[in-house]
C-alpha cells in the first residue's frame, strides 16, 4: 500500500484523539483509520478543507456541512482515503454535540 496511512485513536472516558496533530502531504493520497476505543460514536470533521475522496463517505451524517467527515461507531473503526489538494492548517474535531468542547 503506497498511501500515507494515518491512525487516529479515540480514547474512552475522557474523550480525546491520539495524536492531536496530523501532518499531511499535499497531493499525496492518505488513508485515515479512525479507531474508536470508546463505547460511544465519534467522528472527525474538518471545515473548509479541499480534499478529493475516493469513496465519498460523508455518509453517516447526511446533513454534514463539513468538507471532511468520517463517522465511527462505538468500539469500531472506519477508514477514509483522501488526497489533500490545498495546503494549510486545519482544525479537526468531533461534531457530535458536546464532544468538541471536551477535546
Ligand atoms: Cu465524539
Amino acid at each position: 500500500m503506497n498511501a500515507n496511512e494515518i491512525v487516529l485513536t479515540v480514547h474512552p472516558s475522557k474523550f480525546s484523539y491520539d495524536p492531536l496533530e496530523i501532518t499531511l502531504t499535499k497531493g499525496k493520497e492518505a488513508s485515515l483509520l479512525l479507531k474508536d476505543l470508546d463505547n460511544s460514536d465519534h467522528d472527525i470533521e474538518i471545515k473548509e478543507i479541499t480534499v478529493k475522496t475516493e469513496n465519498n463517505q460523508y455518509g453517516n451524517h447526511s446533513n454534514a456541512q463539513a468538507d471532511f467527515h468520517l463517522h465511527v461507531s462505538g468500539k469500531n473503526e472506519a477508514t477514509l482515503t483522501f488526497t489533500l489538494l490545498k495546503s494549510g492548517v486545519y482544525e479537526f474535531y468531533c461534531s457530535i454535540p458536546g464532544h468538541k468542547e471536551m477535546i
